[in-house]
């Protein structure tokens, strides 16, 4: 099932047709059965029709997110961690990647409050201050308030490469500033935990042509998702659950940048794509 946070409201997708779900959305979505509860929201009511919903989904999607903190995770593939230790090698800093990727405790950085984060068909920004800037494509959790994950969605770590390559203690500065997340276009909740055979996409058009294109599957993780969950929690509450990126497996190659006005299509399989424009800050 899926669930999408717009405009008009809460708008749920099952086999049989969209449901409209009346339900405050943060309410709805920190539930320890959500599957079921939506499932049981939606019986009995009348499908709305389908053109109606599908105009809603063209425009009105929001980011599938209310009152939740997000955070990351990083270096949980090997891509990442070489990606990074050739960034930071004049800096000094490439062997915290080797040690962070074989650690037993992951990097979880804290990546953005809810008004900064993007939602599908929206912009995201690069830095002004950033010469090398990527995407990254994530599959990003929603965890309830007690720690349980109920529903997946796509998620868009906006990153500056030379921020963070200059010396790893600017991370939160590479990472976290306005628009540098986008997360959507849906709420997927399956019934069981997705499957690890799952597909992350990315294309980056430019003027309309594609200029990159890759794909991996989340199997590729060194870490377990309950493992990033069990540290994520360990020391924090979260009383309307959060978001949780868990870290990229895709890297354009080391000469490419982002531009004003590409466009950044992620998909996951079962959940769908993430669209999202690049801007720059006036
Ligand atoms: O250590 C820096 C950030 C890592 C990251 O964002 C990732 O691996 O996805
Ligand atoms: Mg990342």
């Amino acid at each position: 099932m899926k669930l999408y946070k717009t405009k008009q409201g809460a708008i749920l997708h099952n086999d049989k047709g969209y449901y409209s779900i009346n339900v405050e959305w943060d309410a709805l979505i920190n539930n320890d059965n959500l599957y079921h509860l939506i499932y049981l929201l939606a019986e009995g009511q009348e499908p709305l029709k389908e053109a109606d919903v599908l105009t809603i989904l063209e425009n009105d999607i929001e980011a599938p997110i209310g009152q939740q903190e997000v955070w990351a995770a990083g270096v949980t593939y090997l891509r990442s961690r070489d990606a990074r230790k050739e960034e930071s090698k004049d800096s000094g800093g490439a062997s915290m990647y080797d040690k962070v990727y074989d650690a037993d405790r992951p990097e979880l950085f804290f990546k953005s409050l809810p008004h900064r984060v993007a939602g599908h068909n929206q912009h995201v920004n690069i830095r002004k201050d950033s010469t090398w800037n990527v995407p990254e494509p994530e599959l990003t959790l929603f965890i309830n308030s007690s720690g349980n994950i109920q529903a997946y969605t796509i998620g868009n770590d906006m990153s500056s490469r030379s921020i963070e390559g200059e010396n790893t203690l600017y991370l939160p500065q590479a990472k976290i500033y306005e628009r540098s997340a986008a997360i959507g276009p849906c709420l997927y909740i399956p019934e069981k935990p997705i499957s690890d055979k799952t597909m992350i996409e990315m294309v980056i058009k430019r003027s309309g042509n594609e200029v990159f294109r890759d794909s991996v599957s989340i199997s590729r993780m060194k870490r377990s998702l309950n493992e990033l969950v069990i540290y994520l929690y360990a020391e924090c509450d979260f009383k309307n659950g959060c978001f949780l990126m868990t870290g990229t497996c895709i890297v354009p190659p080391n000469d490419f940048t982002l531009n004003e006005k590409d466009e950044v299509s992620i998909s996951i399989d079962n959940i769908g794509t993430l669209t999202n424009h690049i801007a720059i800050r006036l």
